[in-house]
């Protein structure tokens, strides 16, 4: 191979990484646009002022973009009350706040503190057992289940996927900022995204008349 060979080798392969590089680098351009085509929307839950009502959500209905992330916060200044933002897709899988579950008769429940104004639900089961009425996870924790019937519950103020499959998709109990304290393990904020057009209704299972609903088109 002489010298102008030699050159003319190196040449085209400079040309070509320069394509590639070109190409992959507008692959990702074109990619960085249409992720800021979708974007964040933000909806109040409760709290209640002169222009929207202390039991609903603000908007009420939100449009989205396919791919968009809606978040649901309580206002810091609300009425300490909780709400939840429940996706229930099947009847069935409708969260009751507290539930009863079969306990040994050795447990014992110590309030938290002493003091408190608090007393643990106990009922007599059957076979010596009893049966304590305690809050139910599934109600106060962020949580989902999926088309198979898996329930998952999440860490406070969580971020999930809504796939268009689930049976149900819950904010857990949403409170106003810095009342955590009050309700140990409670979440202010809860972030869905919304990859699939279609129209989502959810309710708070604690006030069922509460109801709002995400419309997501392509
Ligand atoms: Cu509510």
């Amino acid at each position: 191979m002489n010298a102008r060979m030699m050159m003319t080798a190196v040449l085209s392969i400079l040309i070509s990484t320069l394509l590639v590089l070109v190409i992959t680098s507008s692959i990702s351009l074109n990619y960085i646009a249409k992720a800021q085509q979708t974007s964040v929307t933000r909806i109040l839950v409760g709290g209640g002022n002169n222009t929207y009502p202390f039991y609903g959500y603000d908007p009420q209905r939100a449009d989205i973009k396919a791919g968009s992330t809606v978040v649901w916060s309580v206002p810091s200044l609300a009425p300490l009350e909780p709400h939840t933002v429940s996706f229930i897709f099947n009847n069935k899988t409708f969260a009751l706040p507290t539930a009863p579950f079969v306990i040994s008769n050795s447990s014992k429940f110590v309030p938290l503190p002493k003091d408190a104004n608090s007393k643990p639900n106990v009922v007599p089961g059957i076979n010596g057992t009893s049966i304590a009425l305690v809050s139910n996870a599934m109600s106060y924790d962020p949580s989902s289940i999926d088309q198979k019937g898996n329930a998952k519950t999440y860490v406070p103020n969580s971020n999930l996927h809504v796939s268009g499959n689930e049976q149900y998709i819950n904010s857990g109990w949403l409170v106003p900022k810095g009342t955590e304290k009050i309700f140990p393990g409670a979440s202010t904020i809860f972030t869905l995204t919304f990859p699939k057009s279609g129209t989502y209704r959810y309710t708070c299972t604690l006030h069922p008349w509460m109801i709002g609903q995400v419309v997501v088109k392509q």
